[in-house]
């Protein structure tokens, strides 16, 4: 789904699930489009398309841990210094991080999709950079669900928000040409936000921005070198589903 007010993006969401939970599932996004902080859609895009059963991979979560911190200035510290420890550039970084906050499309407002920038050379890889890349097809394993939910109810985390944004890190981690993501929304309301990566995990960061801000997005850190064409469509169109993390706790 995606949703929009004139040019302004309003809202997306993505699912993978069964025919049988279909309708309720469109509902549930029609009824978020039309009721939404960043304000009420005009248009609304609802896609389905059917996947074979047999090529829907399975996977486990990222580990989720949270970093507490006291306001969004120590917010965006603590999440460079978690991408520095992907072995990402701290100049590549601390560009990356104001190109989040003030506005990454063209026009200076939030895209519809990600960033991809490359890790070597800091250049922007998407085609169009108001669009960006959106990720898809992906969804937590039916039979998770309930463990997926008692793992995050110990943290008071059992809300839609954080599991959508848990499957997609770690949809996007899954891919070797995927170094680290960074992520803060575009909802006004919601402060937090992440660093995730293949190799330290999904990392939860309680204030990347200002209250009341409309400024958010995403940025995938890449090494494309098995081709670039290939990893955008791995990203946007190979479905995933998700069990619960492997190991120790979340
Ligand atoms: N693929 C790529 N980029 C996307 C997608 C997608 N499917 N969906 C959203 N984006 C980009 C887009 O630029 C949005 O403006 C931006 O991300 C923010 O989207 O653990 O709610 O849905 O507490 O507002 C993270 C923390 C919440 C959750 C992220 O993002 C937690 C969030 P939003
Ligand atoms: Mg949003």
């Amino acid at each position: 789904m995606r949703s929009s007010r004139g040019e302004k993006h309003i809202s997306g969401a993505e699912r993978l699930l069964d025919f049988a939970q279909l309708e309720e599932a469109a509902s549930g996004m029609l009824r978020r489009a039309l009721r939404h902080p960043r304000g009420s859609a005009e248009t609304i895009s609802l896609t389905v398309e059917a996947q074979n059963l047999a090529e829907v991979k399975t996977k486990p979560l990222l580990r989720l841990m949270t970093c507490e911190v006291a306001d969004w200035q120590q917010g965006r510290q603590c999440a460079a210094e978690l991408l520095e420890a992907t072995g990402l550039n701290p100049s590549l970084i601390r560009e990356a991080v104001s190109q989040l906050g003030a506005g990454p499309s063209p026009t200076g407002g939030v895209m519809r999709g990600a960033i991809l920038l490359d890790a070597d050379t800091g250049e922007r890889l998407e085609a169009d950079q108001s669009r960006g890349v959106r990720v898809s097809r992906m969804d937590i394993e039916p039979d998770a669900h309930r463990e997926i939910e008692r793992l995050l109810s110990t943290e008071s985390l059992a809300n839609p928000r954080v599991i959508e944004a848990w499957v997609l890190a770690s949809k996007v981690a899954s891919y070797r040409e995927i170094i680290a993501e960074l992520c803060w929304s575009d909802d006004p309301d919601y402060l937090t936000g992440y660093v995730a990566s293949a190799k330290n995990g999904y990392q939860r960061i309680t204030r990347l921005k200002e209250s009341g801000s409309e400024m958010g997005g995403r940025i995938f850190f890449v090494r494309p070198a098995a081709g670039l064409a290939s990893l955008i469509d791995k990203l946007e169109h190979e479905p995933l589903l998700f069990t619960a993390p492997s190991g120790e706790g979340t």
